[in-house]
């Protein structure tokens, strides 16, 4: 099994962090997309959605999408547990992973392609072709983000972790989001003390730390 990443990307970094957790250990192949490494051979033919990370098989298959390797790789190491052991604990983490990601994660990504100018020409990810960057979109996402926090503060009121007592994956999409909010510069707001309590735990566990 070998995971072609790239170092910094913070969909890559999910996964990581996803095993680090875990105490997975797997070669990294580094796909440069500094240098478009992602449109070209050999990586095209194992991800045509050209993005990463991508999980490679010793069979042969590879497994696009943070979430889905996550997902295999939970099932091949299930401890410790980070989408739930049972069907209840399953759902209510895919819940609130999916609440992370689709309304904070994915918001936050694109006001961040919309607002930067080094992603001129590639506002979406995996791709290059002229859609203009609208602003409008990153003060959607950034509006976006600061509801979603605000949901997040209710939660972390009775919960230690976004999905309950115990850390789960979406922590870590979560605190992915914040770190790429930074880039487009929303931090936790002040009032928020539950968000920035959980923050501070979750930016200390040693998976995120190297
Ligand atoms: N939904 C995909 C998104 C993957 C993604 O957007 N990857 C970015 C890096 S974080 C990428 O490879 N971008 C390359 C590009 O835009 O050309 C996932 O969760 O894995």
């Amino acid at each position: 099994m070998k995971l072609h990443d790239f170092n910094p990307a913070p969909n890559g970094q999910r996964v990581r962090i996803f095993m680090a957790e875990k105490g997975i250990d797997v070669p990294i192949v580094e796909v440069d997309l500094r240098n478009w490494a992602q449109f070209e051979e050999p990586f095209l033919s194992m991800n045509p959605f050209s993005v990463v990370p991508v999980l490679e098989l010793d069979d042969g298959t590879f497994i696009g999408e943070s979430v889905a390797i996550c997902r295999y790789l939970e099932d091949l190491h299930p401890d410790p547990s980070l989408m739930g052991r049972d069907s209840k604990e399953r759902a209510v983490i895919q819940m609130w992973d999916r609440r992370m990601e689709l309304d904070g994660y994915l918001p936050v990504m694109h006001a961040l392609r919309n607002a930067i100018p080094n992603f001129e020409g590639r506002v979406l990810p995996g791709t290059r072709n002229d859609l203009p960057q609208h602003p409008e979109i990153t003060q959607r996402g950034k509006d976006a983000l600061l509801i979603l926090l605000a949901r997040m503060d209710d939660q972390l009121a009775n919960n230690r972790f976004i999905a309950g007592e115990n850390f789960s994956i979406a922590d870590i999409t979560a605190h992915q989001m914040i770190r790429l909010a930074e880039r487009i510069e929303v931090s936790i707001p002040e009032n928020l003390t539950n968000v920035a309590r959980w923050f501070a735990e979750v930016d200390a566990r040693p998976s995120l730390l190297d």
